[in-house]
């Protein structure tokens, strides 16, 4: 992606009435519109009380200038900052005298673009800062801020590294062919191996905590009409949010309760009952419940426990989530409460099992309180985390199969190159202009 050359603008504080509007502006020409605008160029990083005008010279507010010269500001280029007045018509009459002045409006993002082209800031970091700000739950900030100073980053650099020594380790057995047998059968290269696959094992973990964190976890609760769907949500919930009654289909649109798990945000969505014949309104509510199971994260599936016909509830199964079945109503079926064999008893009537089923779903979203050691990561660093992980994992194969080192020499080539999409160090432009346009406007 190309280094920008113009000079941008734009207001770095929400839009809307308030004490302070702060006004950002970033690139070469700074320092020409400051002169103009403040009439001198302030002390670097000295707050200095100026009156603002435009370039006829009529005042427009006075306040605070904050002058960073490039390359030590935010965006490693010069940066000014003017801390004004909060009204709308006073910040916009200040950001169109700078857009006169010679700068344009910034694009959304644009700021921690360039923070990124410059070279301040990695992908993951710059994606921390959107993160911290939209964070939901005090964990998700403190994550947010840990991939911000780094934290991430130096776990995916650490990985990275790991796989360069490793081959190498490869690529110089493959040099020296008289010595290849020995090389690649050697302790040494068994142990470097063992360690990356120890390493992708602990980073993927620590990345779907991290991406819970930052977006919690849903969780869909389907299963046949009158299973018990509605009471669950209540039990865990806490509140009387769901309709139930003892007419099979009672449920017909989709309910959502947010629930906290240790501190796992947990999204519960109640569904209507699945059933081959059902009237026109439930039909829909069915859409809906297959709809809400494409964008979970994992699914409940309920079924009544007295209910014989075991068979049949499972063909509506779910699939590409992981599926947790519930068996519910057991102070009806005498079976025991707590986890068999992966699958819950409860009741959700009594309350009974439903320990069982709170840790069943931190577990599935690979949850631990580690308090200050988690960082927030994304799906798309998960994707990336996965796709290196396989590129290892075939490389390795082909090592232990076919005894072909250069196989394994190609996959961790591309397994690297993979790790560094998510810090950007091998990230294509178009990746790039969707990431930093999801920002908003003056970040
Ligand atoms: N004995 C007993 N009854 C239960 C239990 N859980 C739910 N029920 C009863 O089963 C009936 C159906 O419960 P709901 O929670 O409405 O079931 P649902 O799966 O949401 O049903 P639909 O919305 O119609 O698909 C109600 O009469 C509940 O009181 C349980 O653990 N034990
Ligand atoms: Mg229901």
């Amino acid at each position: 992606m190309e280094l920008e050359a113009d000079t941008i603008v734009a207001q770095a504080t929400p839009p809307g009435v308030g004490g302070i509007a702060i006004v950002r502006i970033s690139g070469d020409q700074t320092e020409v519109i400051a002169r103009t605008l403040l009439g001198s160029l302030p002390e670097p990083r000295t707050a200095t009380h100026r009156m603002f005008r435009d370039r006829a010279g009529a005042k427009i507010d006075a306040g605070l200038a904050l002058y960073f010269p490039a390359p030590a500001s935010f965006t490693g280029e010069s940066v000014l900052e003017l801390h004004g007045h909060g009204g709308p018509v006073v910040v916009s009459l200040l950001v169109d005298a700078v857009v006169e002045l010679g700068a344009r409006h910034a694009e959304p993002g644009e700021f921690s673009k360039r923070a990124f082209l410059n070279d301040k800031l990695d992908l993951v970091q710059a994606e921390a800062i959107a993160d911290l700000i939209g964070s939901g739950t005090a964990q998700a900030a403190r994550a947010a801020l840990r991939s911000l100073s780094g934290a991430f980053s130096r776990a995916v650099d650490a990985l990275a590294e790991q796989l360069v020594k490793l081959r190498m380790h490869v690529e110089s057995a493959i040099d020296f062919p008289e010595e290849e047998i020995d090389f690649l059968s050697d302790a040494a290269l068994k142990k470097r191996i063992e360690e990356c696959d120890a390493a992708f094992r602990a980073i993927q973990a620590e990345a779907k905590q991290g991406r819970v964190l930052r977006d919690g976890y849903r969780v869909v609760i389907v299963g046949k009409p009158n299973a018990g769907k509605s009471s669950l949500l209540n039990l865990l919930s806490g509140q009387d949010a769901a309709i139930v009654t003892e007419v099979a289909g009672t449920t017909r649109d989709i309910l959502r309760e947010q629930i906290d798990i240790d501190g796992l945000a947990v999204e519960l969505v109640d569904t209507a009952g699945l059933r081959n014949d059902p009237d026109r309104i439930e039909a829909e509510g069915i859409r809906r419940a297959r709809a809400a199971l494409a964008e979970a994260d994992a699914a409940l599936w309920i079924q009544d426990a007295t209910d014989q016909d075991q068979a049949e509830h499972r063909e509506n199964l779910p699939d590409g989530i992981p599926v947790t079945i519930v068996h519910n109503k057991i102070d009806q079926s005498g079976h025991a409460p707590g986890l068999v064999a992966g699958e819950v008893f409860l009741s959700a009537e009594t309350g009974a099992g439903i320990d069982a089923l709170r840790r069943c779903l931190r577990d599935l979203a690979g949850y631990e309180n580690q308090g200050e050691g988690a960082f927030t990561a994304r799906r798309r660093h998960i994707r990336a985390l996965q796709k290196a992980a396989d590129h290892f994992a075939t490389g390795k194969k082909a090592l232990e199969e076919t005894r072909a080192g250069e196989l394994l020499a190609e996959e961790l080539r591309l397994a690297h190159q993979a790790l560094g999409e998510i810090t950007g160090a091998f990230s294509a432009d178009d990746l790039l202009g969707k990431i930093f346009s999801e920002f908003c406007i003056g970040k």
